[in-house]
């Protein structure tokens, strides 16, 4: 600090106010457009202190998945362990988690310390690319044992379709699935619209009953991979700030339609990639 500052005029370099803190336990996507990197950017815009439990490595950019390493359940759990005894955790997501043991380890982890703190699950299952991004046979721990544990599920169309074992592709469908899956797991919904055909991206939340659209429009041309990362991190950092989960809905799918409409222009790499997936 200059000496001709006096303490009382000088800016503290670390603000007094404490960030909330927020955990997330996801993969991490080395392109960091998704995964854990995804989740800290926003926490760290949205006025959170991130903290990331890895599940997995995933080697892959906005257009394609070269390789998958999940991480064994023990460090899942450990990582997850320590974060929740060493930290005030207000509010954790979980994203990508991979496999049955990974899923196993979360819950494990976080049923140990479960406090009234909100839980945002994001049912990762496939990339925006198409890759899959969890084992077929993990769903059903997923469903059994993660589910439990959420104040609110995140599904787009495409995992909606696949818990619920049918094809959504309208407003009323979506109305209705919203309504199937509230119930089915005892927890609030967001349904996500933005695999719907058209110019509108339609989202619905479906929390204890009561049902809000929330409306937005189509940005084209934009890669949208990583943007269910950033909405539910987003979400997350909105229940940590204490918002109702209305108000942190609306104020994520803001900030997730913002951060589309400001998309960085790859073009050079993504006709890298393209060429490399035809080598691949
Ligand atoms: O967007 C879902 C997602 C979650 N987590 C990781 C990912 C992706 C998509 O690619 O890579 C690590």
């Amino acid at each position: 600090m200059p000496s001709t500052l006096s303490p009382s005029s000088a800016r503290p370099l670390i603000a007094s106010a404490q960030p909330p803190v927020v955990l997330s336990a996801a993969g991490s996507d080395c392109s960091a457009g998704a995964g854990v990197q995804a989740d800290l950017k926003t926490f760290t815009a949205l006025g959170c202190y991130g903290m990331t439990a890895l599940t997995s490595v995933v080697a892959e950019t906005s257009v394609f998945v070269k390789s998958i390493q999940l991480l064994d359940g023990a460090i899942v759990e450990d990582q997850i362990t320590v974060l929740l005894e060493g930290f005030p955790v207000s509010a954790a997501k979980t994203g990508m988690l991979g496999g049955r043991e990974q899923i196993k380890a979360a819950v494990k982890a976080f049923r140990a310390y479960k406090t009234s703190m909100p839980m945002v699950v994001d049912p990762v299952m496939i990339a925006t690319s198409g890759a899959s991004l969890l084992e077929p046979d993990a769903v059903e721990v997923m469903t059994n044992e993660l589910f439990p544990l959420a104040t609110v599920l995140t599904p787009n169309l495409d995992e909606a379709a696949a818990l619920l074992g049918h094809k959504i592709s309208s407003r009323e469908g979506m109305e209705d699935s919203a309504a199937k899956l509230a119930e089915r797991y005892g927890c609030a919904i967001l349904l996500k619209g933005g695999h719907l055909e058209g110019s509108h991206v339609p989202d619905i939340l479906h929390e204890n009953g009561q049902v809000d659209w929330l409306e937005g429009n189509r940005i084209e041309g934009v890669n949208t991979h990583g943007t269910g990362c950033t909405y539910s991190a987003a979400i997350t950092a909105g229940l940590a700030h204490r918002l109702s989960l209305l108000d942190a809905v609306k104020q994520a799918k803001r900030f997730v339609t913002q951060a589309i409409a400001q998309h960085h222009h790859w073009s050079d790499l993504q006709a890298l990639n393209q060429s490399v997936r035809l080598v691949d």
